[in-house]
């Protein structure tokens, strides 16, 4: 059908962008942004995309289609799913929508938004307000879910403007938060547990300076509303091309798609239609852990809220190593029972919420840390209780502390760096972890990295790689341009321990 119009999408290493639907949303921490507080424009379209590696040897493409989107008239770079929209409760935007391809589409929000049958080449306009808090999936609800899988659809996050009421009551990410949501969102940066910012509290010197050594500072750079979201998708290159090639005006048959897409038999050649490419707001592998916008990078006593949204037809079941985390939000509903896990299942369709706390991962060694006594504890023959003997032996000694000199040689530094440490994130569902089904670790993974200790004076020095030091300056705004790491400078020498 529409194979002549697909275009190559010149994809941003930043990820997918953001729409900020209102002029009165502060500091997201985000870059890559577009404003879109007088109109928006949606065009449903189609488009060939580079996977796993976006470089010009890469032959791995799939075909999609897409939301392709302006905002106050100005293009924001395309990609499947589409840009992610970020609105405060009661936003309006006036919204046009036109179909680009040859049978009928839709743009759907359930309980927000429904543009019904928007036929071939005609234009729908009409009013998107921002109603509920939380997180939403748009797309295409015609032909389900065949529309939707083949990549029309992305996330809209909507936020309350103020608490629920009660008394010092702190703000959290819905409507009507249960007893024990809004207790956790109270004990952030006001507790013994969680000494540090709430999830409302900018840290001092943001919004932005434009200091590049800002992370050497405890009060420096951290984004009030500290906001991610994880889009998962799943992409069959040989069926989203077999639907792009179906007879033009008519439906490609709805069971026979979900039929190829999840039970196609094995084959030895790969000549199969299963997923081969797992994505999170459509990045894999090295690009969606190192994307700032997937990745969460913050301090310890910076907790963070991650909207995960599942738009494919896989389950998933996303495994984060730094922290436990609260699951905090399940389908619109705040969680009554807010369980503190490591792993939780996202099926087709769900959109679940973790809220990283961002404490100081209780495997680290470390003097004067959360719920650490300054001093170790020891056991009767005088081992220190924690780090467990088992693992280490020894208790970790601060930076500087250095050994063997006495012998006349060089001085062994036993000083423990506590930052910045890099976590993985990946999906439990095993197949996902793979690329074109071989390519282990180009998959559905991201991490979490922890920068330092905001609570902790002299735990912020600490020097600072190339990959850091761009996702860090990405995610927080400062300097060069969104994902041109070579425009950064160098990072400075290590300073003297505090
Ligand atoms: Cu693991």
């Amino acid at each position: 059908m529409n194979m002549k119009r697909r275009d190559f999408l010149k994809l941003s290493a930043t990820g997918v962008a953001t729409i900020i639907l209102s002029s009165k949303l502060p500091g997201l921490g985000v870059t890559n942004a577009y404003a879109a507080d007088q109109t928006l424009e949606v065009f449903i379209t189609d488009a060939l995309k580079d996977m796993v590696t976006h470089n010009e040897i890469n032959t791995a493409q799939c075909y999609f289609w897409i939301y392709r989107m302006k905002a106050n008239g100005v293009d924001v770079p395309p990609d499947c799913p589409g840009p992610t929209i970020m609105a405060l409760k009661g936003d309006t935007i006036q919204i046009k929508i036109k179909n680009e391809l040859d049978e009928d589409h839709s743009f759907f929000i359930p309980g927000l938004f429904d543009s019904g049958v928007i036929p071939a080449g005609q234009t729908y306009e009409g009013t998107l307000t921002a109603s509920v808090s939380g997180s939403h999936l748009y797309y295409d609800r015609l032909n389900a879910p065949v529309n939707r899988v083949m990549g029309l659809h992305g996330a809209l996050v909507v936020r309350p403007t103020a608490p629920a009421p009660g008394l010092n009551n702190k703000i959290t990410p819905y409507d009507n938060p249960s007893t024990h949501v809004q207790s956790l969102f109270n004990e952030f940066g006001s507790s013994d547990c969680w000494p540090g910012l709430a999830w409302e509290q900018a840290g001092a010197g943001t919004p932005p300076t434009a200091d590049e050594n800002a992370y050497l500072t405890g009060n420096s750079y951290a984004p009030p509303f500290r906001t991610y979201v994880w889009l998962t998708h799943q992409a069959s290159p040989r069926l989203f091309a077999e639907v792009g090639d179906y007879t033009a005006g008519l439906d490609y048959p709805a069971q026979q798609f979900v039929e190829k897409f999840l039970r196609s038999p094995f084959s030895a050649t790969r000549q199969n239609y299963n997923p081969e490419y797992f994505t999170i707001n459509g990045q894999s592998g090295f690009f969606s852990h190192f994307s700032p916008s997937i990745t969460p990078m913050g301090r310890i006593g910076e907790p963070c809220v991650v909207h995960i949204l599942n738009a494919g037809l896989w389950t998933h079941s996303m495994h984060l190593h730094a922290n436990h985390f609260f699951v905090t939000g399940l389908n619109g509903v705040s969680n009554e029972n807010p369980i503190w896990v490591d792993v939780y299942t996202v099926k087709p369709m769900d959109r679940i919420d973790y809220t990283i706390p961002f404490m100081r991962p209780p495997s680290i060694p470390c003097a004067r840390s959360i719920g650490m006594p300054d001093a170790p504890l020891l056991t009767a023959g005088g081992n220190p209780v924690y780090p467990p003997v088992q693992e280490f032996d020894v208790y970790m000694p601060a930076l500087g502390t250095t050994a063997f000199a006495e012998n006349g040689v060089t001085p062994v530094e036993l000083g423990q760096r506590m930052s910045p440490l890099c976590y993985p994130m990946h999906d439990h569902s095993e197949p996902s972890q793979t690329a074109q089904g071989g390519n282990y670790n180009c998959g559905l993974i991201s991490g979490m990295y922890v920068l330092g200790d905001r609570n902790t004076p002299g735990q912020m020095n600490f020097p600072m790689d190339e990959d850091f030091s761009m996702m860090y300056r990405n995610t927080r705004g400062i300097g060069g341009v969104a994902g041109e790491s070579g425009t950064h400078p160098a990072p400075g020498p290590r300073p003297e321990p505090a």
